[in-house]
């Protein structure tokens, strides 16, 4: 199949975001014990949810390497596993790519850490932060929040639909939109040209079925 190499697996980012287009945020937050997460993540993972970013603001170096270790061996080598903010994390846990904030590493620097093949996504907020993202060694960008959200301390501004049209506008390396992202509104954000969307809270409950839906929607 176009976009997957000989054993069916995806075998770039760009093919991952563009044919599946949902991309899951496992916010260690939004569950009570890691116990509570790795079931989350195995129920996204057989909903065919293959592309999973682990989020933690809280937890210390130490739980958050055991955490990513263990999803790494929970759900195998096909489903691609991004580690947030932490490179050195990224590397420890065998993760296949890394998510940077506008706070974060530069992402030159973070690509020094984890080489040239590890996929590397930047955060963006605004259409400045879009176009300097864009020169940049990114694999992918993510612009938002679009719409309200409750799962991000400190939020920027939403940008809307609008935000959306316009960072498609700014950018040819494929885009995630993000922030208040759900099954209801997950179209409308694809046809203002976002490639894939990233989502937490609207994944959170009956993990699996709510997969299932947003990929049946974004087809
Ligand atoms: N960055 C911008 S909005 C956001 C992040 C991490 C949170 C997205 O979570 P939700 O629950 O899908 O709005
Ligand atoms: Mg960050």
């Amino acid at each position: 199949m176009e976009g997957r190499d000989a054993v069916g697996r995806f075998s770039t980012v760009e093919t991952m975001l563009q044919l599946l287009r949902l991309y899951a945020i496992l916010d260690a937050a939004c569950y009570s014990d890691a116990a509570g997460m790795f079931i989350a993540a195995e129920e996204l993972a057989a909903a065919g949810t293959m592309l999973l970013q682990c989020r933690n603001k809280s937890g210390n170096a130490r739980q958050m390497l055991d955490a990513a270790r263990e999803l790494r061996e929970r759900l195998g080598a096909d489903v691609k596993l991004i580690m947030n903010d932490r490179a050195d994390l990224c590397l420890a846990a065998g993760f296949d790519g890394l998510h940077l904030g506008q706070d974060d590493l530069s992402p030159e620097a973070a690509r020094r850490i984890i080489g040239p093949d590890r996929w590397l996504g930047v955060s963006t907020h605004n259409p400045e932060q879009l176009a300097d993202a864009d020169k940049t060694s990114a694999d992918y960008l993510a612009i938002g929040p679009v719409f309200a959200t409750t799962s991000k301390a400190n939020p920027d501004p939403v940008v809307g639909l609008e935000g959306v049209r316009r960072a498609r506008e700014l950018t040819r390396k494929p885009l995630v939109a993000i922030g208040g992202i759900t099954r209801a509104n997950a179209r409308s954000v694809i046809e203002a040209g976002a490639d894939a969307v990233a989502v937490i809270s609207d994944l959170l409950l009956d993990s699996g079925k709510s997969a299932e839906e947003f990929l049946q929607i974004l087809r």
